[in-house]
């Protein structure tokens, strides 16, 4: 009081000077993102416990190995890969297989460095994975969600195998090798703490970046809508619309693991537009309507080249042929 009594005899108005504190600790200190992390992490112990491995074919004892602390060690020597981005472990059963599915457009250096590095990082882990590189062809503003979607239903058509599915952003690597690139039970979001944000969450339904999800967990929610071109909206709408809405809960590893470094790329603008669907999506109105209309139920969109690079499978698609 005697201090604010001070000021005022100097003339000095304190209030701006108390907001300015303010301001410069919410920007400055690290924690600021720190909004409550208490739903749904899984801890460490019961890390690979909580994952869906492939069904038992009687050839237990030969099942890879996979432990959290061998992970931990450096020193891991990669193998080559299979023409198109397939891998299997030479010498054991793989307890898990993924398909990790990029959207892509124009971002070479981002597609590159995600490639180098994740391949060797997969192959530590023992899984066996593919990995499908969905790119949007020129003319339309980039649609994330429903490179997602086409990437989910060709990669059905290619492989049998395919019963746990990562949807991935091209610009992110994750950090700690014990971050299990298989599904939980649970859908999960993997990418929550990025260097970018100081390794906090900005906001705890977020489930943007990277996820996990099991085939028919993807099915049962109808994929991701398809109507979401440009920036932002098509994460939200997942959680909110449709994974959180249809009763599932959205899982989490815990913090240090979930560590990840977003490599360096143009920012995108956002679509001022694309918050409006996300909430109407959600509005109680719809009564789930247009869950059930928008997503794989009427997917539309034509495959221009499918070609099996060096390091992935390559799906260059144009989406003129429908708006939603
Ligand atoms: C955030 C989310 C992202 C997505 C996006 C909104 C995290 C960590 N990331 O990313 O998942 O929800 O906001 O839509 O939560 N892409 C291209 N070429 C383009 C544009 C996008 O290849 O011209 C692909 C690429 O895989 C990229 C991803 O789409 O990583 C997301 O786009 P972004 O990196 O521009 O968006 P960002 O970082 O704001
Ligand atoms: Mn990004």
């Amino acid at each position: 009081m005697r201090y604010y009594k001070c000021l005022k005899d100097l003339g000095v108005n304190p209030w701006p000077y108390l907001g300015l504190g303010l301001t410069l600790i919410v920007f400055i200190h690290p924690g600021r993102f720190s909004v409550s992390f208490d739903h749904h992490v899984i801890q460490e112990e019961d890390l690979i416990p909580s994952l869906v491995a492939l069904p038992d074919e009687g050839q237990v004892q030969s099942k890879c190995p996979l432990n959290l602390e061998h992970l931990a060690h450096p020193g891991f020597k990669s193998f080559p890969v299979e023409q198109g981005g397939g891998w299997n472990p030479p010498d054991c059963i793989p307890r898990f297989h993924s398909v990790l599915v990029i959207p892509y457009r124009d971002r070479p250096e981002n597609l590159q460095q995600f490639l180098a590095f994740m391949h060797p990082f997969l192959q530590r882990q023992n899984l066996s994975y593919d990995i499908f590189v969905i790119e949007q062809a020129p003319g339309m503003a980039f649609n994330r969600a429903k490179l997602f979607n086409i990437g989910f239903r060709e990669a059905l058509k290619a492989t049998s195998e395919a019963y746990c599915f990562i949807f991935h952003d091209v610009d992110l690597l994750p950090m700690d090798r014990r971050n299990i690139y298989a599904c939980t039970r649970q859908p999960r979001h993997m990418t929550s703490h990025l260097d970018k944000f100081r390794y906090n969450l900005p906001y705890p339904q977020l489930f943007g970046g990277g996820i996990a999800i099991l085939k028919d967990q993807f099915q049962a929610v109808n994929g991701f809508s398809n109507r979401f071109f440009g920036w932002g909206g098509e994460d939200d709408d997942l959680s909110q619309n449709r994974v959180l809405a249809s009763g599932y809960q959205i899982c989490r590893f815990p913090s240090d693991i979930n560590r990840y470094q977003m490599l360096s790329h143009r920012p995108a603008p956002r679509m001022a537009d694309n918050y409006r669907k996300f909430k109407a999506a959600g509005g109680s109105d719809h009564d789930g309507m247009i869950l059930s209309r928008d997503g794989l139920s009427d997917l539309m969109y034509t495959v221009l080249a499918r070609t099996r690079e060096e390091l992935y499978t390559k799906i260059l698609v144009d989406l003129s042929t429908s708006m939603q």
